[in-house]
């Protein structure tokens, strides 16, 4: 057998033969299983070397398959190589890599920024309970600042009369000011970057969806100075110059005093539809942290004081790569994508 099987497959010029001598031999039915079945009807002083020489043979057979095959595939790519029409200098198709989302990217690049100063990186749900979305955050029903952010609302129940309204996709960042605040003793820096949803007519700098990016500092006499100090450093190191910005008097119902930062709008040059020629695009509303918050958190307004703000990271991932038009951002269109 040894010595046929050899030959045949040293004959062999191609992948097809090749493969069918490897049916023949070694696959079920084959050669070396009808072998290996016939031994129990063998006198048993010759069933231990006909075991043997099937073995030697199904060995054998392998090897030699194997090795044609190398020579073969040797022996093509040779000739492939010796064509007269082979180009080497063909340059390779290139490979298609993935990459980072820009939100993903400016928010690892926050973290960072923020790391290095110290601060927590965490996470919150994005189905919040109405407490934290709201009421911890000195926001209690019938408060008109409830219509300042047009809420989802959801169903614990999946009956979509039920409006008892307990939960709440998350329409700001906020909440984890007061998870974090439950969890960390005082003094704490904390950042927590994530998605918040709003019903909102989209236009080119508003979104449904969108992120955005809390922070909160609480300590002892945490002050305006130390947050106006904060903001400028991070803005410094996320846009590597010195951004123009501005600070005026914002009212949200969980800081006291409020302030709104804006950032000057960099498409202005001419008939602009990213800030409708307002010049400047909201970016990091902040604030003292209001003492009911505190309070909410657990932590003694009279010992500690804080400062927070909610950074809208999809707006400054607007600003950094000069996007007109926020709704590139979640509209998972590859040819927007691939060029980050
Ligand atoms: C808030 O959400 C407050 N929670 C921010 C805050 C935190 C104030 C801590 C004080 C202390 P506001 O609704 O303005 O505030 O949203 C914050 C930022 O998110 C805005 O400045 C803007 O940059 C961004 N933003 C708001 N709405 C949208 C939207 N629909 N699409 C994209 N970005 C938005």
């Amino acid at each position: 057998h040894e010595r046929t099987v050899r030959s045949r497959i040293a004959e062999a010029t191609d992948a097809d033969a090749l493969r069918a001598i490897e049916r023949e031999y070694l696959e079920k039915g084959g050669v070396v299983a009808d072998l290996l079945a016939s031994i129990p009807t063998l006198p048993p002083t010759e069933r231990k070397a006909a075991g043997q020489g099937a073995n030697a043979l199904k060995r054998a057979v392998t090897e030699a398959l194997e090795s044609r095959r190398a020579a073969l595939d040797g022996a093509q790519l040779e000739a492939e190589l010796a064509a007269p029409d082979f180009d080497p200098t063909i340059p390779a198709r290139p490979l298609d890599a993935g990459s980072l989302h820009p939100i993903t990217q400016a928010a690892r690049r926050l973290e960072e920024i923020f790391s290095s100063m110290g601060y927590h990186v965490l996470d919150g749900p994005e189905v919040e309970l109405d407490h934290y979305n709201f009421e911890a955050l000195n926001i209690p029903k019938d408060h008109p600042a409830r219509d300042m952010q047009d809420t989802f609302f959801v169903s614990a129940s999946g009956d979509r009369s039920d409006t008892s309204g307990a939960l709440v996709m998350r329409t700001h960042t906020s909440p984890v000011q007061v998870r974090a605040m439950e969890r960390l003793e005082p003094p704490f820096r904390a950042i927590a970057p994530g998605r918040v949803f709003r019903q909102e007519t989209t236009d080119a700098t508003h979104e449904h969806t969108f992120h955005q990016m809390e922070g909160l500092v609480v300590g002892d006499g945490i002050s305006v100075a130390h947050l106006i100090g904060t903001m400028k450093t991070f803005l410094r190191e996320v846009f590597e110059r010195d951004l123009d910005v501005r600070l005026r008097p914002g009212y949200f119902p969980f800081v006291e005093p409020g302030f709104e930062l804006d950032a000057r709008c960099p498409f202005c040059e001419s008939g602009c539809r990213v800030c409708k020629q307002s010049r400047w695009i909201e970016l990091c509303p902040c604030g003292l942290v209001h003492p009911n918050v505190l309070r909410a958190g657990g932590i003694d307004p009279e010992r500690y004081s804080g400062f927070a703000f909610g950074l809208g990271l999809s707006r400054l991932v607007m600003l950094r790569y000069g996007l007109d038009d926020i709704r590139h951002l979640m509209g998972a269109d590859v040819r927007f994508l691939e060029q980050f």
